[in-house]
C-alpha cells in the first residue's frame, strides 16, 4: 500500500469509527468499539480492502494516534473526533491554566457571540498549545487562535477531559472564557 492509499483508507477509517459506521456496514458498541474482524470485512465490501497488518500499521504510524486496539487486538475505536453518541470511558482531568482552539476567521464573530460549541463532534476540541491548534484552524480556512481560560472554567465547575491521543475536550466554551490571540 503506497502513502497515499494509506492517507485514503486511514480517512475512510475515520469515516467509519467517528461518524457513518454503516459506511462499512458496522454498528459501534456504546463506548465506541468496533470488531477488527467486522471492520475489515465491512472496509473490503465497501471497496477499501486492507489486511490486519495493514490496519496495525495505520493505527500505529498515525500522525495524531487517531486510533486505539483494545489489549487483545480485537476490538478498535477512535480517540476523538465522533459525531455519533459514544462513551469514550474518559475522565475528567485538570486542564492547564489555557488551552487553544484554532478557526477560521469566518466563524470568529460567531464564536465571541456564542461561544465554542461542538457543532457535529461530542466536544468542543482543544489543544495544548497555540502551534498545534493553528493546525487545526487552518483545516477551516484562514487560521486564527483563541485562548481558553481553562483554569477559570474548571473553577467554575466545567469539566474537562484529555483523549488518548492528548486532545483536550470540553462541552462548550462560553464566550467570557475567551481571548483573541493577537497575530503572532
Ligand atoms: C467552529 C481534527 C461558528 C469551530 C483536529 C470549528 C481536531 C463555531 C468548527 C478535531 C462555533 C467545527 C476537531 C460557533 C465552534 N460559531 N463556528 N459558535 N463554535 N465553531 O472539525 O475543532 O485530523 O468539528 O471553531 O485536529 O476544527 O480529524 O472541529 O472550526 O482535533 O483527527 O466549528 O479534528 O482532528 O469543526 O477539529 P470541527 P475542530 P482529525
Amino acid at each position: 500500500m503506497n502513502e497515499k492509499q494509506k492517507t485514503n483508507i486511514s480517512k475512510f477509517l475515520a469515516l467509519v469509527l467517528r461518524h457513518q459506521p454503516e459506511a462499512a456496514g458496522l454498528s459501534l458498541d456504546s463506548h465506541g468499539w468496533a470488531d477488527v474482524p467486522e471492520l475489515l470485512n465491512g472496509m473490503a465490501a465497501a471497496g477499501n480492502p486492507l489486511t490486519a497488518e495493514e490496519l496495525e500499521d495505520i493505527v500505529r504510524t498515525d500522525n495524531k494516534q487517531r486510533y486505539a486496539f483494545d489489549e487483545s487486538h480485537m476490538k478498535i475505536r477512535a480517540n476523538q473526533g465522533h459525531s455519533v453518541q459514544i462513551d469514550a470511558e474518559l475522565t475528567p482531568q485538570t486542564p492547564p491554566d489555557t488551552l487553544w482552539h484554532g478557526t477560521a476567521s469566518r466563524f470568529l464573530e460567531s464564536i465571541l457571540r456564542e461561544g465554542l460549541k461542538p457543532m457535529s463532534r461530542l466536544y468542543v476540541h482543544l489543544s495544548g498549545d497555540a502551534e498545534t491548534a493553528l493546525g487545526v484552524g487552518a483545516r477551516h480556512g484562514k487560521p486564527v487562535v483563541l485562548a481558553v481560560d481553562a483554569r477559570r472554567m474548571a473553577e467554575d465547575g466545567c469539566l474537562f477531559y484529555i483523549s488518548a491521543n492528548g486532545v483536550w475536550l470540553t462541552k462548550c466554551v462560553p464566550p467570557a472564557y475567551l481571548r483573541t490571540e493577537a497575530a503572532r
